[in-house]
C-alpha cells in the first residue's frame, strides 16, 4: 500500500478557505483562553507583585467561566480545523538539493507538530479537569498546563504568521474561491464550504451550551455535560466533602479554636462561641472553582480584618484542619484580608455552615478562585 499524497485528498471542502474561517474562531477562542488562563495562574500564586484586584467579586467567575467554554469551544473546532489540513501532512519535502526550502519546510512543520500537540494536550487535561478527573500523578496539572499554554500559544503566532499572506487572501474572498486550493480538491462535498463551517460552530456553541450551565445558573438544565448541577446546602455545590478531606472528628469536636497567630505568638484563641458574639456581617460572594462551575451564596460571619485588629499590611496565612492535601492552607494576600466583604464565614443562605461546606467557619473572600476559599479553619497567621 503506498502512502497517500496531498493528491490522495479530493475533497473541495478540505480547503484554505474553510481552514482560515474555522481557524480564525479557534484562534480567537485560543487567544481567550490563554488569556483568562493567566489571569486564573496569577490569582493562584501565593502573592502578587501587583496586587490582584478584589473588585468586582463576580471577576474571576467571569474568567474562570470564560476559560472553560473557551477552552470547550476550541474543541470541534480543532478537529474540523485538522480535518480541513489533512492533506498536508502527505506533503513531501523539498530534495535537498534546495536545502534552504528543506530547513525552512522542516521550521514550518516542526512548529505545527508542536501547536498541534501542546493544543491536543490543553484541551485534553483541561476537559479532564473540568471533569474532577486527574489520572496523572507524575506532574503538577497547574504547572504543567501553565508552562505548555506558553508553548501552544507561541507555535500559534508563528503559525498565523507563516500563513497570514494566505489568510488574508482566502479571509477576504468569497468562501468559494479556489485560488489557494490543491489541483486535486475538485469533489463537491456532501455538503457545502458554507454549510461546514456553520455546522462547525453550530457544533462549538452545542458544546457550549453543555458545559456552561456550571457557571451560568438559567443555562443549567440544558447543560448535560456540566458537572456541577448546583446542588448543594444552601444551593451552594460541595467540592471536597469533610469525609474526603478526613476532617470529621476535628471539625465537631468542643475542642476546635480559631488561633490568630501574630509573629509567631498565638493572640487570640476563639471557640465557636467567641465567633459568633463578634459583630457579624452578610454578603454576597460566589465560590468559582478553577474547575469552571460557579455559583452564588450568601455568606454570614465575622469579618477578617476585625480578627486581625491590630495587625499591618501583611498577607495572612489560612489554615484548616486537613491533615494534608494541597489545599490545606493558602495565602491570603493583604489586600484581600483587609477587604471589608472577605469573611470568616459562619453561615451560608441563613443557616449555619454544613460540615461539607466548611463547619465551624471557612474562608470567603471575593474575587478568589474556589480553591483558595479554604474551609475548615482553624489558624490565620500574619506573616510579618
Ligand atoms: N481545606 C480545604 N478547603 C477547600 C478545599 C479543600 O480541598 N480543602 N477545596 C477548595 C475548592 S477546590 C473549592 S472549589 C471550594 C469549594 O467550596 P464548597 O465545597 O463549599 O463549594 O473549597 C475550597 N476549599
Ligand atoms: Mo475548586
Amino acid at each position: 500500500m503506498r502512502a497517500p499524497t496531498p493528491d490522495s485528498f479530493t475533497s473541495r471542502l478540505r480547503s484554505p478557505a474553510v481552514a482560515a474561517r474555522v481557524g480564525l474562531w479557534l484562534g480567537i477562542c485560543f487567544g481567550t483562553c490563554f488569556l483568562t488562563g493567566l489571569v486564573s495562574h496569577y490569582a493562584q500564586l501565593p502573592s502578587h507583585p501587583i496586587p490582584f484586584p478584589t473588585s468586582p467579586s463576580w471577576g474571576y467567575r467571569v474568567t474562570q467561566g470564560l476559560h472553560v467554554v473557551t477552552g470547550v469551544a476550541s474543541i470541534p473546532l480543532l478537529l474540523v480545523k485538522l480535518w480541513s489540513v489533512l492533506p498536508n501532512l502527505f506533503q513531501a519535502l523539498p530534495s535537498l538539493r534546495d536545502p534552504r526550502g528543506l530547513v525552512l519546510t522542516i521550521l514550518e512543520r516542526g512548529s505545527i507538530a508542536v501547536l498541534v500537540a501542546s493544543s491536543v494536550f490543553q484541551l485534553a487535561t483541561g476537559v479532564a479537569n473540568t471533569a474532577q478527573w486527574y489520572p496523572w500523578t507524575a506532574f503538577s496539572f497547574r504547572t504543567t498546563h501553565y508552562a505548555l499554554a506558553w508553548v501552544a500559544i507561541g507555535a500559534l503566532l508563528v503559525h498565523v504568521a507563516v500563513k497570514l499572506p494566505v489568510i488574508r487572501d482566502v479571509l477576504t474572498s468569497d468562501i468559494d474561491a479556489t485560488t489557494h486550493d490543491r489541483p486535486t480538491a475538485t469533489v463537491a462535498g456532501a455538503l457545502s464550504r458554507r454549510a461546514l463551517v456553520r455546522t462547525t460552530f453550530a457544533a462549538a456553541g452545542v458544546a457550549v451550551l453543555a458545559t456552561a450551565g456550571s457557571t451560568v445558573p438559567w443555562l443549567r438544565r440544558v447543560s448535560v455535560l456540566a458537572v456541577r448541577t448546583g446542588e448543594g446546602p444552601g444551593g451552594v455545590p460541595i467540592n471536597k466533602s469533610a469525609k474526603a478531606a478526613r476532617v470529621e472528628e476535628a471539625a465537631t469536636s468542643p475542642d476546635w479554636r480559631l488561633e490568630v497567630v501574630v509573629a509567631g505568638e498565638v493572640a487570640r484563641s476563639l471557640s465557636y462561641d467567641d465567633l459568633r458574639a463578634l459583630p457579624q456581617h452578610t454578603v454576597d460572594l460566589p465560590i468559582a472553582c478553577v474547575e469552571g462551575w460557579s455559583a452564588q451564596g450568601t455568606w454570614s460571619g465575622v469579618r477578617l480584618v476585625d480578627l486581625l485588629t491590630d495587625a499591618t499590611d501583611a498577607d495572612v496565612r489560612v489554615t484548616s484542619l486537613q491533615q494534608s492535601g494541597p489545599y490545606r492552607s493558602t495565602s491570603l494576600p493583604a489586600n484581600f484580608a483587609r477587604d471589608p466583604r472577605t469573611l470568616l464565614a459562619l453561615d451560608l443562605a441563613g443557616e449555619p455552615l454544613s460540615l461539607d461546606h466548611g463547619y465551624p467557619c471557612r474562608l470567603i473572600a471575593p474575587d478568589r478562585p474556589g480553591v483558595l476559599q479554604t474551609k475548615w479553619v482553624t489558624r490565620l497567621e500574619v506573616s510579618a
